[in-house]
């Protein structure tokens, strides 16, 4: 058995000066970079989605972002338009190392969000991540990236589910905190058997 680092979403629209940015997203870069070193296995995410999409708050008439919205797989929150397929905003920071073995993309459905590295926002629509780590006798994961609060909230809690050993690097994460988003992944993650170092 072995490990692999899932480097989730570091990409330009989730770093200053981006669409949908996180503080101080671009700080955990060098970081991220020298830890990839540590595995043999390293994963890259990449959030990935066509204009117009269903999570963007101008999608729908009148509502603003960071609002919320009844979708039939449950409550989704409206973004900014963000890391449109193809564009600059949807492009690895430029430091970031991306020389790892797989990068997944992810939210291409225009009908479904998709926070998880794992299943869409519905919680049953596979990736096909979970088949390639398995397959490749991957049992442990550390995960960093962005943000804290959202995909890798969602992708950790996934992970533990689905019986993975699960640790998030929290000093290699940023949060967007929106609406105590980070609160509630903090203990969201503690209760699903994530560890948090
Ligand atoms: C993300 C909101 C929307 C993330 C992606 O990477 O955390 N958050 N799309
Ligand atoms: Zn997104």
């Amino acid at each position: 058995m072995s490990d692999a680092l899932i480097v989730i979403d570091v990409q330009n629209d989730f770093c200053p000066g981006g669409a949908l940015a996180v503080a101080g997203g671009d700080e955990i870069v060098g970081g991220i970079n020298a830890l990839m070193a540590d595995f043999d296995t390293v994963i890259l995410t990449q959030d990935w989605h066509p204009a117009g999409h269903s999570s963007f708050a101008s999608s729908h008439d009148g509502a603003a972002p960071m609002s919320l919205i009844e979708m039939p797989y449950g409550l989704q929150v409206l973004w900014p338009d963000h890391c449109i397929q193809g564009s600059e905003g949807a492009a690895f920071h430029k430091d970031l190392r991306v020389d790892g073995d797989l990068i997944i993309r992810k939210g291409f459905n225009p009908a479904i969000d998709s926070y998880s590295a794992f299943f869409e926002n519905d919680h049953t629509t596979p990736t096909g991540l979970e088949g390639y780590l398995r397959t490749r006798r991957i049992d442990r994961l550390v995960m960093v990236g962005l943000a804290l609060d959202f995909c890798v909230n969602y992708s950790a809690v996934d992970a533990a589910r689905l019986g993975f050993d699960v640790t998030v690097r929290q000093e290699l994460t940023r949060a967007i905190d929106f609406d105590g988003s980070l609160q509630a992944a903090l203990d969201g993650m503690q209760v699903a058997g994530v560890a948090i170092a």
